[in-house]
């Protein structure tokens, strides 16, 4: 019996230094001190033994699975400080690598262009209204002394969604909102796109924004409207700009003019960029027409006021003298990046 012990427990302690991982060592464990294990198997053989031997062999077996039991834990604690230590050797980091680099969105041309107008008119005191993009043709046209017969209602300029609900080609039917409001006076930038059924091309887009200004008060006159544009005009591009009105028309106001800035690339001496005039065409403006005060409810013999209308596309590309419109719409971070 004690040969059998001691060679069991040779096998045992060879198996466990063997064992190359936590799963063998914990099957030796089981096969060996369980229930049904070897050594339980062998003190069933007890039974054969003389009754005097009992005590001494009960202390060899005992022996037998202590030092079983030690090795076992031993081998388990090497086995879980290699394996940790594997593991920290996979994890190593290495602090000298270059960092990743995030992707970093940039704002548009559009939204700084629009920021800076947004600026320069929120500094004079004008409030910045929006309005939906889908309107009734009263709110686009007819309000604004558009008539019936006008081209600019034409199909091929306007897109129709049905009857008289169209897509805004212009933001001043946010203005003709405010104007029904009564609250007067009235100072105010109408930002936003509008969509007219244009070909794409360098200069044109079916869908644009725009920036329209009003302004009703009682003695609003065109020198008020003068004198807001020149210093818009000076905030926007330079305080050596030069502003000229040349006489237009549009239907809403009366009189109407559209304002060129003197060339700030070349200080009006003319160059490639002016196409050699000295002068840049920027907007449209005039005093409103008495009609469209009165169709919103305002009294034009108490007030009078002027209007204006940018187009921010326009502003954009010649602020950072883009040469193509489209190149705003195309959205690739490495040319917005450089605004
Ligand atoms: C322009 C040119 C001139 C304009 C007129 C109005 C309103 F609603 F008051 F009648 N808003 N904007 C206006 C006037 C717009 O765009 C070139």
């Amino acid at each position: 019996m004690k040969e059998k012990l001691e060679q069991m427990k040779a096998e045992v302690l060879a198996k466990i230094s063997a064992a190359v991982s936590l799963e063998e060592l914990n099957e030796v464990r089981v096969t060996h001190l369980g229930k049904k294990g070897a050594l339980t198997e062998l003190l069933k053989g007890m039974k054969d033994v003389a009754p005097e031997d009992r005590p001494k062999v009960g202390q060899l077996v005992n022996e037998a699975r202590s030092e079983i039991e030690a090795a076992l834990e031993k081998a388990k604690g090497n086995m879980e400080r290699s394996l940790r230590e594997a593991r920290m050797k996979m994890e190593v980091i290495d602090v000298t690598l270059p960092a990743k680099k995030n992707m970093v969105g940039h704002r548009h041309p559009n939204t700084i262009a629009l920021e800076e107008v947004y600026r320069i008119f929120v500094g004079m005191g004008y409030e910045v209204v929006e309005g939906p993009e889908v309107e009734k043709d009263y709110y686009n046209f007819e309000a604004l002394n558009i008539p019936a017969d006008h081209p600019a209602k034409d199909e091929q300029d306007t897109f129709y969604i049905n009857g008289d609900i169209l897509l805004r080609t212009q933001t001043s039917s946010i203005q003709v909102h405010e104007m029904e409001k009564g609250k007067l006076p009235i100072r105010m930038i109408a930002p936003g796109r509008v969509f007219r059924a244009d070909e794409v091309d360098a200069t044109h887009s079916p869908s644009f924004h725009q920036i329209e200004g009003l302004v009703i008060d009682k003695n609003i006159t065109f020198a008020d409207l003068k004198g807001t544009l020149a210093e818009f005009a000076r905030e926007l591009f330079g305080e050596d700009t030069k502003v000229k009105f040349r006489p237009h028309h549009f239907p809403f106001t009366e009189p109407s003019a559209e304002v060129d800035v003197s060339c700030f690339k070349c200080g009006g001496e003319g160059c490639r960029f002016c196409k050699g005039s000295g002068w840049i065409e920027i907007l449209g403006c005039g005093i409103v027409h008495p009609h469209v005060l009165e169709m919103s409810g305002i009294d034009p013999e108490e007030y009078t006021g002027f209007a204006f209308g940018v187009g921010l596309e326009r502003i954009a590309l010649l602020k950072y003298e883009i040469d193509d419109m489209r190149l705003l719409y195309e959205n690739d971070i490495r040319f917005l990046k450089q605004f």
